[in-house]
């Protein structure tokens, strides 16, 4: 206690003399990343976003480098993938499949079921970093000596990142001299602002460039009268089709002072010479049609005038920023028991967790889910993509893309839960967009008779909907039908009636797909999808060595297309339309396989008993039905329940980053509260070797999640995960602390939301719920189950109060309504 008293007397004499600092709550550890130096790796800055426009700040004291980023910005073009001998081998393939060859079949796939090269050009291209911004500082010294310049110590440095008010910091003290750099990111303004302040006249001096590894051209735009000039990066990425130019960008930079000398050339960038307070502000833009943003992006003009008219502005576009990010983050809050760790630099508290857990880092994790999630998409704009938002390359890993079985899923599990709503449209918007290149390749790979629309593994902002280049991964063609499950989950938060209405062609249309193509296996005459697989695990066919992919209806499908199916037959109850296609679907539901459990106990992941080539294979694509699906639960379906326990436990606890984060989903939704932690702290683990400095899998120094490398679905699945722990609501009744860690024994959330309309407060103490209030946002009957120790509940609504004792509590609450539940 000594230490966290320590460090808020710290903070709060830090806020004193910096002056500008917001006071300090006291959670300040659930909200705050902190350190203690600057970054040495782009997985230990900082991650800024407005929803487009993203920047990384390193807090480097001589030199600061902020990776600036644009969530549109992507090489490539749309492009025709279809490849004609698809549908014509077609026939063949699932012949290859019916007598068990899978082998050939996957073979017969290589040379004719892949995607074409585009013949009028064109390529997939790949999601990339903005521009490098790098601002150089020079100090004022007392001495003039070099050798006693470059010794002059940097003393009280700090950088972090306040999650509530999506601000980053850096300070130090050099020379006696207090320097602050702070960074937002507004979207409000569209521009990404740096606000840099020394304690003392003339002690500021800077310049600051913009570059980027490829096409990057720096010019200079002159102020006009007394106006500063303004820096510019530009340039144009690859299309892959010759003389045809990709995506323009355009990053525009000014800088507003007090006091100092400006300066600015294409060459040197902007300087800024004995200047005490200065802003660099920053907007950009790209001629990506569907983002809807200006290409001239003159935004930053305005906002640079009104600094420049009175420097006073600034505090009012910084409360602005804030205010607009609050009402997101402050939708949600979460208290979980904390330790004196809890008060150590980010990096150290996270090294220190693989010996001591505290369970205020997974509020802090969840807190930081949240905050990433806001930061990287808004209405209007695209996805969160394997990246998020932050990419510090131009060559992002997996072409920093949207992969479809499993990758821009996980990115969306913690949105409903997390009262993030409406971060749902740039999904939506994105899976509309699909549809015509979805049908084309439904015809194109699947025959003529193929109908709807369909999309494979993997898609980009230029529609992509083939399969991947290889059959072995690339075949798997549920990534839409699995995108209809988010369009559908969506609605069940929401009940949104219009918004059923628009996605319904979107679900019936990947319904149809599926009705039109699926065959029936030869052995049980079940209705298959074929060819497909099982993503991206491999098996083996009788005693043949060679590992192989390829395969007619994997479990995962069946889970997949049961719930799509279901969705769409309840979707047309509701809408009372297509009372005949609904029957029909009801009618192959029917015919579709059963789950079943292997002779070793575990859910069987294909439709035969293979032997997989990797036992702990990071995918558990299988348990789809257990998370995030609906189909199986201990309750409902308990030998099912038993059999992914045994998948779980055979798959083992480690695994790619994300593939942990959905462990603790899977152990949430089994009720183990003790072993989803135990995979929580799996997440966790510091991806950096202290020794080789290589990465492995876990979590980044700035709490990224590792796969390796970085990749965003890992901190939105972990998210989810402690969502998952604390309230489920997928089986029809709001169940409350469904797997609590026995460490987690004390805390508190409010606001978290349940699938019908209705937002959840709860206390608990020594493990077991005190009291919750809910509140409907739609009005409803709502059922709770009597939560785990809980004898007697308390319901008092609009001043008339029930007791329960039985199993579930059920109540009828009108819009706005609210209800105090207390138990014993
Ligand atoms: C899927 C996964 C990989 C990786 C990639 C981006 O293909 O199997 O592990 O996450 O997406």
């Amino acid at each position: 206690m000594k230490t966290l008293f320590a460090f808020f007397l710290l903070l709060v004499t830090c806020n004193s003399v910096m002056g500008t600092i917001p006071a300090i709550p006291a959670d300040v550890h659930n909200h705050q990343l902190y350190y203690t130096a600057p970054a040495t790796i782009w997985e230990e800055t900082l991650p800024l976003g407005n929803g487009r426009l993203g920047m990384m700040p390193d807090g480097g004291v001589d030199r600061e480098h902020i990776v600036l980023n644009e969530i549109s910005l992507w090489s490539g073009m749309e492009a025709d993938y279809g490849n004609p001998d698809a549908s014509r081998s077609l026939p063949a393939i699932q012949q290859l499949l019916f007598e068990g060859k899978n082998k050939e079949a996957q073979e017969l796939m290589y040379s004719s079921f892949v995607p074409k090269k585009p013949e009028s050009g064109g390529t997939y291209g790949n999601y990339q970093m903005l521009a490098d911004l790098n601002i150089d500082f020079s100090f004022p010294h007392r001495r003039k000596t070099t050798s006693e310049n470059d010794a002059a110590p940097v003393t009280d440095y700090r950088r972090w990142l306040d999650l509530r008010d999506a601000v980053a910091y850096t300070s130090f003290t050099k020379e006696g001299i207090d320097y602050q750099r702070e960074y937002f990111t507004s979207r409000d303004k569209d521009v990404m602002i740096i606000h840099l302040t020394a304690s003392r006249r003339r002690a500021l001096s800077f310049s600051a460039q913009l570059s980027r590894p490829k096409q990057g051209a720096v010019s200079m735009l002159p102020g006009i009268g007394k106006e500063e000039g303004t820096l510019l990066l530009e340039g144009t990425l690859d299309s892959g089709k010759p003389g045809r130019e990709g995506m323009k960008y355009r990053v525009a930079m000014r800088l507003i002072s007090k006091g100092g000398k400006q300066n600015i050339s294409a060459e040197r960038g902007i300087t800024l010479t004995q200047g005490r307070e200065a802003w660099l502000v920053l907007s950009a833009t790209t001629s990506y049609a569907a983002s809807g943003t200006d290409f001239s992006g003159n935004r930053y003009k305005e906002v640079c005038d009104s600094l420049l008219n009175a420097a006073t502005q600034h505090v009012q576009i910084k409360e602005s920023h804030i205010a607009s990010h609050r009402t997101f983050y402050d939708r949600v809050s979460l208290t979980l028991p904390f330790t004196e760790d809890d008060v150590l630099p980010t990096n150290e508290r996270i090294t220190r967790f693989t010996e001591r857990e505290s369970p205020a880092l997974a509020a802090l994790y969840y807190n930081y889910g949240r905050y990433l999630f806001i930061s990287s998409t808004r209405p209007g704009s695209l996805p969160p993509n394997l990246q998020g938002l932050w990419a510090n390359g131009v060559e992002t890993p997996w072409n920093g893309d949207y992969h479809t079985n499993i990758n821009i899923q996980m990115n969306h599990w913690p949105l409903e839960q997390a009262g993030l709503s409406e971060l749902y449209q740039p999904l939506t918007a994105l899976i509309e967009r699909l549809i015509p290149s979805g049908e084309e390749t439904a015809r194109t790979f699947y025959g003529t008779h193929a109908q709807g629309w369909v999309l494979h593994m993997m898609t980009n902002i230029w529609n992509y909907t083939a399969p991947g280049e290889h059959p072995s991964w690339g075949a798997t063609n549920t990534g839409g039908a699995w995108l209809c499950a988010h369009l559908w989950e969506h609605y069940q938060y929401t009940q949104d009636i219009e918004f059923l209405k628009r996605i319904y062609p979107v679900l019936k249309g990947a319904s149809e797909f599926f009705y039109s193509t699926m065959v029936r296996e030869p052995k049980h005459g079940w209705l298959v999808t074929a060819p497909t697989s099982s993503p991206e695990n491999a098996f083996f066919v009788g005693n043949d060595p060679t590992p192989v992919s390829v395969c007619m209806g994997p479990t995962m499908d069946v889970q997949l297309l049961t719930e799509l199916y279901t969705n769409v037959i309840e979707a047309t109850s509701i809408l009372e339309c297509d009372a005949d296609y609904a029957a029909k679907l009801r009618e192959a539901l029917d015919k579709f396989p059963p789950m079943q459990i292997s002779k070793g106990g575990y859910l069987q992941e294909w439709l035969e008993d293979y032997k997989e080539q990797d036992v702990h294979h990071r995918h558990v694509s299988h348990l789809y039905g257990l998370h995030p699906g609906n189909l199986i639960s201990p309750d409902a379906t308990p030998e099912l329940a038993n059999a992914c326990r045994e998948t779980l436990n055979r798959r083992g606890d480690g695994g790619t980053g994300w593939s942990r984060a959905w462990k603790v989903n899977f152990w949430a939704r089994l009720g183990d509260g003790d072993r989803a932690w135990t995979l929580f702290k799996s997440l966790l683990y510091p991806a950096v070797d202290p020794q080789t400095k290589r990465h492995g899998s876990g979590t980044f120094p700035n709490l990224f999640c590792s796969h390796p490398p970085f990749q965003i679905d890992g901190n939105y699945g972990g998210t989810a995960g402690v969502g998952e722990m604390l309230l489920q609501s997928h089986e029809g009744f709001i169940h409350l602390l469904p797997a609590l860690p026995k460490s987690w024994h004390t805390g508190n959330f409010h606001g978290m939301k349940a699938r019908g309309g209705i937002s959840v407060d709860l206390e608990w103490k020594d493990g077991k719920a005190v009291k919750a209030i809910l509140t409907a946002t739609i009005p409803g009957i709502f059922h709770v189950k009597m939560p785990e120790g809980v004898i007697r509940a308390k319901a008092i609504i609009d001043g008339q109060s029930n007791n329960y004792t039985g199993k579930t509590i059920s109540l009828s609450l009108p819009e706005k309504g609210e209800c105090v539940l207390s138990f014993e």
